[in-house]
């Protein structure tokens, strides 16, 4: 399918269908949904913990949001309906559990697949910022990223971890699986693509290699 460059669209950014995307070292990585998923709550704290993830989603207050994924590729699909519980309401009752150290300024996400993203604590405090287990009303599939994924959706997608298994509170910034090709914090309305290059320079670095990615990910996905 082509893909169509929109007005609505931020800045280098083309509309496509969500599918299954990402780092082509973990396409062949697919975990299976625990029957009684967990989330390890750990990092620089007084005593990481382990908690039901039923138990999270279901303590606190749902809610849904229109937000969109933006793939640094170049990539978006906007109009998604995600549902669950504000990541906000999420820590405070994780640092009420763990005690994170006050100086905690960085928080990882981690997924089943062991993929690890890091926001700074205040973006993923964000009002709009989601443990999402929900897409347009329907249980997260496995490829979408269940049980439970994070949504930023001001961020670039690599962000957004699916099936996040730990959340690791820390006192530094960690580039995480993206390595040294992560921007600390990827906001999309800056282009911020990467490091030390303009978002624009990035965009045709990152366009050339979609389709193979997008080869890859079908290869691997249901
Ligand atoms: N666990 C996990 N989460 C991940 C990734 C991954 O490889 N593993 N890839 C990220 C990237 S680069 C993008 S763009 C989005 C894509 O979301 P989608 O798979 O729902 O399209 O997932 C992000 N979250
Ligand atoms: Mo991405």
């Amino acid at each position: 399918m082509a893909a169509i460059e929109s007005a609505d669209l931020p800045r280098g950014q083309e509309a496509a269908p969500l599918r299954r995307f990402g780092l082509p070292r973990f396409a062949m990585i697919r975990p299976a949904v625990p029957d009684r998923p967990v989330v390890l709550v750990t990092g620089t704290v007084r005593k990481p913990a382990q908690v039901d993830l039923a138990d999270v989603l279901l303590s606190l207050g749902r809610c849904e949001r229109r937000g969109a994924v933006h793939c640094v590729t170049t990539w978006s699909t906007t109009d998604l309906l995600w549902g669950g519980v504000p990541f906000r309401a999420v820590h405070e009752l994780f640092s009420a559990l763990v005690r994170p150290h006050p100086d905690c300024a960085w928080v990882v996400f981690v997924g089943l697949d062991g993929y690890r993203s890091c926001l700074s604590l205040a973006d993923a405090l964000a009002e709009d910022v989601l443990f999402a287990d929900t897409l347009d009303g329907a249980p997260l599939t496995a490829d979408q990223g269940a049980p439970v994924r994070l949504i930023a959706p001001v961020h670039y997608g690599y962000k957004s971890v699916r099936h996040v298994c730990a959340v690791e509170y820390r006192l530094t910034y960690d580039s995480g699986s993206a390595s040294w090709l992560a921007h600390r914090r990827g906001r999309v309305a800056h282009e911020e693509r990467g490091p030390i290059l303009p978002g624009w320079m990035w965009r045709p670095v990152w366009r050339q290699l979609v389709p193979r990615i997008r080869r890859l990910y079908a290869r691997n996905s249901g």
